[in-house]
Parts: structure tokens; C-alpha cells; sequence
């Protein structure tokens, strides 16, 4: 039988979808080649449709902090299925989760689940600008908040990888409200307060970037963010998608000790289905409807299936340990890599947070899109393609992160580790 292959599959899917993908980061567009079709996944591997194994780092952009078909979750999911998928009506599950993630977030006192990180974003700005009364919001450059208008501005991730500085069809007017800032200059936001602080009604931020790569924030840059947002009366967002649950119970919000006004998160707490969620101070989160008259809805928020999920993803997090051997597994693929890249023939800058990590192809450092932009992305190609031929799948762009799982063995260290070895040795 003619088994299909990533190339034939691909060639047709191009005829049915815009680019053959569902999502612009999927494409290989900055790295060249034909994207993998994954056939199945299990714990930290996954397989493509022509058979062949991969240690995968990409891991669904985040969302699989327990490895792929992990057994609790596909448990979980399974049982829910059989009871309904949807109902368009409250259930218990989604009061279960809103209660494990007001108990994790410090910052959320109450919290609505939406389908995605986009949706949680777009509402959160919706709700900072209802609450203020005000229309300007802050950006910093190289963020990637998701594909909403008012945020496609010099966004990160697949933005940056495309290099789409913002893109068309957005009208101008939607983004005349937005400002850009670079990230970590506290000095540039404290100057744009002065002016315009009267105006804003929210600083949205990454409290650790992950879309222009992994970008930590400077020791001051957060503490400063929350100190302008209040001088100014403007709403601190911390969008948490990638960062909630991952470095932490309580994200980095708890990592780095700062408050937000309201949060978004995503990936993790629908632990690979669809689920977004903002929360943050009830007297803000009370202006949404029904209680208030900001307006938000969706058909399948909150649906039992991705409910049961998120739950079963959360609940394994939070048992005893399991964040101090993620950081264990991390960074001995961070200090494996280091002694690797000793034989690089390209300066390489590593930058790691938790279990997100990002091999820039840069001396460093990296503190900002400016110098994130001036990454060898031609030298980063052909290490994933060189790591690929060695069966490890990393981000298929220099601008996302390696996401570390809890499925991660040693000896996939090992393995990422001697074939990062072997492709600088060949380079
Ligand atoms: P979604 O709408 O894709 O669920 O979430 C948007 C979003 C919001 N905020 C942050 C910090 C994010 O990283 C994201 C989405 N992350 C990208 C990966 N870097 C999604 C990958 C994709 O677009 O296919």
C-alpha cells in the first residue's frame, strides 16, 4: 500500500488549506523543508506519518507539560466524552477548574475559561479599556499575544518568524491605539507614561517572553511595569499562555513576585485542548457580563471534554516535586548543550527559564527583539534540520522555545545532547 508521506500529504493539503497548515508556525517557513505530519504521540515522543520517531521539544507549543496521550489525561478525556461533549450549559467540571486556578494564580480572584489564549487576550484589553475608560494599550516589541487586531503590531512568533512587522487587513485605526515598546526598557516606559500614561489602559506584556525566543525579564523591568501601571492608573496584563503553569503553579507571577491586574493563560490548563481563561481582581472581572456589561462569549467555553483536561493536567503538576524535576531535566539539557555548543562554529547565546529554553544563534545577549532580530536564522535552519535528521524535533523557527516536559527522560537528554553534538561537529 502506498503509505503517504509528509511531502505528498503536504502537496495536497496546500490545495485544501492556505499554506497547507492550520497555524503559521507550523509551516516551516524560516526553516525550509516540508513539515512533519504527526501520525501519534506518546510521553516525549512523537512519530510521523512515514513512520519516523522524534524526541519532540516543540510539544504542542506548551500546552503538553506531561508528554503526549499521557495516560491521566487521555483517562479524563475519555470518561467526559462518553458522558456529552457539550452542552452549552454550566457543569461542574468548569467550577472545578476555575477553583484550581483561582487557588494556583495569586492575581485571579475570579476567571472566565474561553477557547484560547487569542480570545483570553482579546478580552482582557476589551475589559482593561471598559474598566479604565480608557482606548491606548502598551505592547513591547517581539511579544506575541495572539492574532487579534488591535495586537498584531510587531508582534513575536509567527509574526517574527515571517517577519510580518504588522499585517494586512488590519485597519490602521486598530493599531493607532496600540504602542510598541522594546521589552526590558524600563527607561522607554517610564518616558511614554510621562506623556501618554493619562491615556493607557493597559500594559500587556510576556512576564517571560517566549516569542522572539526565551527572553527573561531584567531583575527591574516587571517591578517597574507594575509601579508605571499603578502611578497611571492603566491595568497590568500578565499574559501567561505559555508561562501559566509552566514555570510555577502561580506562573511567573509568582516566580518573580509581581501582581497583575488581570491574567490570561492558556495551552497547559486545557493540557492540549482547547482552553483559555483571564482573571484577575473581582472588582474588575464583575464588569463582564452577565454581572456587567462587558460583553464575551463562546459556544464551547468552559466544554466538559477540555474542562476534564485541564483538570487532570493540573492536578498531576501540582503534585509534590513535580516542578523541581522539570527544572532538573531542563537544566541538564541546558549544561549538556553548553559543553556542546564549545564545538559550534556559530556564536550561540542559550537562554533558559524553567523548561522553556532557546539555542539563539547569536553571541548574545538577548534582551529584546532588536537583538533577537539579528539572530543567524540561516544557521539556526540548518541546526533543526540537522537535529531533525537526528530524531529530535525542536521549534521549526528561532523564535519560539524548546518546551521541556515531564515526559522527558535522561537519556532523551543524552540523545538531544549528543546530536547537537554530532550536527555542530558536521557543520
Ligand atoms: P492561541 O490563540 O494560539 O491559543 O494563544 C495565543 C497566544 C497568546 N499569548 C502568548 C504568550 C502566546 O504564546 C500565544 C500563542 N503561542 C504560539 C506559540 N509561540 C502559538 C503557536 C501557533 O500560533 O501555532
Amino acid at each position: 500500500m502506498l503509505r503517504n508521506t509528509n511531502g505528498a500529504l503536504f502537496d495536497k493539503a496546500k490545495t485544501l488549506i492556505p499554506g497547507g497548515v492550520n497555524s503559521p508556525a507550523r509551516a516551516f517557513a524560516s526553516v525550509g523543508g516540508t513539515p512533519l505530519f504527526i501520525a501519534r504521540g506518546r510521553g516525549s515522543h512523537v512519530w510521523d506519518i512515514e513512520g519516523r520517531e522524534f524526541i519532540d521539544y516543540v510539544s504542542s507549543w506548551g500546552p503538553l507539560i506531561l508528554g503526549h496521550a499521557d495516560a491521566r489525561v487521555v483517562e479524563a478525556v475519555t470518561l467526559a466524552a462518553r458522558l456529552g461533549t457539550s452542552f452549552g450549559a454550566p457543569t461542574e467540571a468548569e467550577v472545578r477548574l476555575a477553583e484550581l486556578i483561582v487557588e494556583c494564580v495569586e492575581s485571579i480572584e475570579k476567571v472566565r475559561l474561553v477557547n484560547s489564549g487569542t480570545e483570553a487576550t482579546m478580552t482582557a484589553l476589551r475589559l482593561a479599556r471598559a474598566f479604565t475608560g480608557r482606548d491606548l494599550i502598551l505592547k513591547f516589541a517581539g511579544c506575541y499575544h495572539g492574532h487579534a487586531d488591535c495586537l498584531l503590531a510587531s508582534g513575536g512568533s509567527g509574526l517574527m518568524t515571517l517577519s510580518i512587522p504588522s499585517t494586512p487587513g488590519v485597519p490602521g485605526a486598530f493599531t493607532d491605539l496600540t504602542a510598541v515598546l522594546p521589552y526590558n526598557d524600563v527607561d522607554a516606559v517610564r518616558a511614554f507614561a510621562s506623556q501618554r500614561g493619562n491615556e493607557l489602559a493597559a500594559i500587556i506584556v510576556e512576564p517571560v517572553a517566549a516569542n522572539m525566543g526565551v527572553v527573561a525579564p531584567n531583575k527591574d523591568f516587571l517591578e517597574a511595569l507594575r509601579q508605571i501601571a499603578d502611578d497611571t492608573g492603566a491595568l497590568l496584563i500578565l499574559d501567561e499562555v505559555i508561562s501559566g503553569f509552566r514555570l510555577g503553579p502561580g506562573g511567573a507571577g509568582q516566580r518573580y513576585g509581581v501582581r497583575g491586574d488581570l491574567v490570561t493563560l492558556g495551552k497547559i490548563i486545557g493540557g492540549g485542548l482547547p482552553v483559555g481563561a483571564y482573571g484577575g481582581r473581582a472588582e474588575i472581572m464583575e464588569r463582564m457580563a452577565p454581572d456587567g456589561k462587558v460583553y464575551q462569549a463562546g459556544t464551547l467555553s468552559g466544554n466538559p471534554i477540555a474542562t476534564a483536561a485541564g483538570i487532570a493536567t493540573i492536578e498531576a503538576v501540582l503534585q509534590p516535586g513535580f516542578y523541581e524535576r522539570l527544572e532538573a531535566t531542563a537544566e541538564q539539557l541546558e549544561s549538556g548543550i553548553r559543553l556542546a555548543a564549545a564545538k559550534a562554529p556559530w556564536p550561540l547565546h542559550i537562554s533558559r527559564v524553567g523548561s522553556l529554553m532557546t539555542i539563539f544563534f547569536h553571541e548574545g545577549p538577548i534582551r529584546d527583539y532588536a537583538a533577537a532580530a539579528e539572530c543567524d536564522t540561516n544557521a539556526y535552519a540548518r541546526f533543526f534540520h540537522g537535529m531533525l535528521a537526528h530524531g529530535i524535533y525542536l521549534a521549526p523557527s528561532q523564535f519560539e522555545a524548546a518546551f521541556v516536559s515531564a515526559a522527558h527522560t535522561y537519556e532523551d537528554i543524552d540523545r538531544t545532547v549528543s546530536a547537537a553534538a554530532e550536527v555542530f561537529a558536521e557543520a
